[in-house]
């Protein structure tokens, strides 16, 4: 068998033993890839693009173009990784090769050896060269942000979309430089750059990080219309953008414009395939494949279920759906991404911004999808090869909690539930102003996260609780109740509103917006309004199976448990005893995690 599927992190398929990144931000769920097909596959004739037929709503003519991939009979066909072909370091290079890896966490030494202009295979499935595209598409500018990014990988990507994008589609190239050390990428990538008029280059004058550095290209494709009213036509219809160490592969720009032509709201990615980090060899990913995220807000991949795609009939080179995309590669209208209100420039460096963009999108009115006929090499790191200004860490944890804080709704109660509970203590991380952001949330009459994971994304699992029900001591074999404001017990009877309760992603046990606390001697209990914040508003309940459970609270920095009493139906904290049955409580339910 061809394919192999494995569990592996980012699209690193060739890739284990490298290591992996270390934040949960992008690990991956499911990837399957296989080598890149023989070279007499990127022979042969490319007869154009595409186009789903369905739904075509606008009127007018349709054509086949021939896609442009002018690296179809490369100048140096024996050139180290020409094809797309895996390269090999020679023996009395390795050292080299390895001392300069971390220059960009990938073979930089390999990279720049393979031409700037290598051909690849086309690896777009069945039936994308044979679909028709509109007549008059619309225009794009293309986005490129980078931060010390390798000479080499820079220079690919440039020529990648220089060398299979239309020229009448392709207004512009603009470089924006996030404030790069490197000296090369100055008056040498200057100078490289103005044999191209349409590449531009921009530069930060301080490090704003990606998020800030997109925004940044997208006024400057704006400012072309205010600056000059004359010069309207140079405006390009839609921004792309794209990573700094990409290779576009045939025919990739006009399925994406053709979608967006479609509809306008329609924000589209390409196929991201795998760039080997260690041989540079262009690697083929499977079909059938869409962004998805999992808790807390890690982005991932997953692959269409067989029955899903046979019911709705699915073909290889039809768009899929996704919940969210990946993040760096995606084309979008100009003027919609800025109805949308671009990205949240509070967002810092990296991390983040694929779920906000994704989410807004979505429940703005969008919608996402994957183009299998358009298809981007991507080289994936294992780490960053440029610093933080900040902890790396903790600036995508703030970046999290500022999407979450305002497009979860009350589902952000999971993501903090899973491993940012302390982003919870308001004093303990400043995640900045939210008011604009909450407010175009309002302004553009979004619909809620219910309904997008209804909708959009059924199949995550997001139970607003981890248990509920009534709470049954093992010792007294009596049921919580809260009754006046007071805790005691009764006879368990699950028709009694009084005895429900419920346990919380953020550990907190409550009925209602009533929460159980221990009280001030912290030697009993008492009833306080719910507040995420306070800490010691939390119950750790270890759940097993098979044993009762334990409710422990955190007060007091002491451990102690909530046991009840032997005799009467009081209730307390005291040390933990994991022989005492008055100590072990279990919920009616218990939701899957
Ligand atoms: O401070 C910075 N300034 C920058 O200009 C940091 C980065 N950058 C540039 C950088 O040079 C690069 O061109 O921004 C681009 C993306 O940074 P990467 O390549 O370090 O990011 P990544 O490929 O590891 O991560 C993915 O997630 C990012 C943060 O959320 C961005 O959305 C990236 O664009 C995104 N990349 C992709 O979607 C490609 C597929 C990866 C997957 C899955
Ligand atoms: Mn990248």
């Amino acid at each position: 068998q061809e394919h192999s599927i494995q569990k592996v992190d980012k699209r690193k398929s060739a890739v284990k033993d490298n290591k992996t990144v270390s934040l949960p931000v992008k690990a991956v769920v499911q990837v399957t890839a296989k080598l890149a097909q023989s070279p007499l596959n990127a022979s042969k004739i490319q007869t154009g693009a595409l186009l789903n037929s369905t739904g075509v709503r606008k009127q007018g003519g349709l054509h086949k173009v021939m896609a442009l991939d002018v690296t179809l009979k490369p100048r140096d066909a024996r050139a180290l990784g020409q094809f797309g072909w895996a390269a090999l370091v020679p023996p009395d290079d390795e050292e080299e090769s390895m001392r300069r890896w971390s220059e960009g966490y990938f073979n930089v030494f390999l990279s720049e050896q393979i031409p700037v202009d290598r051909a690849i295979p086309d690896t777009r499935p069945p039936g994308c060269s044979q679909k028709l595209v509109h007549d008059n598409l619309p225009t794009t500018s293309v986005i490129f942000c980078f931060v010390d990014e390798v000479w080499s990988t820079l220079l690919r990507s440039v020529h990648s979309v220089l060398n299979r994008s239309p020229p009448h589609l392709l207004k512009e190239i603009l470089l924006v430089d996030d404030c790069s050390t490197k000296d090369y990428l100055k008056d040498k990538l200057d100078a490289y750059m103005s044999q191209f008029p349409k590449v531009r280059i921009i530069r930060l004058k301080e490090r704003h990080g990606l998020i800030r550095a997109r925004l940044a290209g997208a006024a400057e494709a704006k400012d072309a219309l205010l600056s000059t009213k004359a010069l309207i036509y140079l405006l390009s219809d839609v921004l792309t953008f794209l990573d700094s160490h990409v290779e576009c592969n045939v025919g990739w720009l006009e399925p994406l414009l053709d979608r967006v032509y479609l509809d306008r709201r329609k924000v589209v990615c390409p196929v991201i395939e795998v760039i080997n980090d260690k041989d540079i060899s262009y690697v083929m990913v499977d079909n059938f494949q869409k962004g998805i995220f999992k808790w807390p807000l890690v982005f991932g991949w997953s692959t269409l279920s067989n029955d899903f795609i046979r019911k709705n009939n699915i073909k290889v080179s039809d768009p899929i759906r996704c919940p969210v995309m990946a993040g760096g590669l995606f084309s979008i209208d100009r003027k919609y991404f800025y109805e949308l209100g671009t990205y949240d420039p509070g967002l810092d460096v990296w991390g983040g911004e694929n779920m906000e963009i994704s989410f807004k999108i979505w429940m703005c009115g969008g919608e996402i999808e994957i183009i299998p006929c358009s298809r981007v090499g991507h080289i994936f790191r294992g780490e960053n090869p440029y610093k933080f200004p900040k902890d790396r860490q903790k600036t995508v944890e703030r970046n999290l909690a500022r999407v979450a804080e305002v497009w979860l709704d009350e589902y952000k109660e999971i993501f903090y539930g899973h491993g940012y509970l302390n982003l919870l203590n308001t004093n303990f991380i400043d995640i900045g102003n939210l008011t604009a952001q909450i407010q175009l949330r309002k302004k553009l009459q979004c619909k809620s996260f219910k309904w997008y994971l209804e909708n959009i994304y059924p199949e995550l699992e997001a139970p607003l609780l981890k248990a509920e029900g009534l709470v049954f001591n093992v010792g007294n074999r009596k049921c919580l109740v809260q009754e006046n404001g007071f805790l005691s017990f009764a006879m368990c009877n699950l028709s009694k509103q009084s005895q429900h309760f419920g346990y919380s992603w953020v550990r907190t046990l409550r009925q209602n917006n009533t929460c159980v606390s221990p009280n001030v001697t912290g030697r009993g209990v008492a009833l306080e309004p719910c507040d995420n914040s306070k800490a010691h508003l939390r119950w750790l309940h270890k759940s097993n199976k098979f044993l009762a459970e334990h409710l422990i609270a955190e007060a007091h920095h002491q451990r102690l448990c909530l046991e009840a009493g032997s005799k009467g139906d009081t209730i307390f904290l005291k040390a933990c005893d994991a022989s005492s049955s008055y100590q072990q409580w279990h919920f009616t339910h218990y939701y899957a995690q």
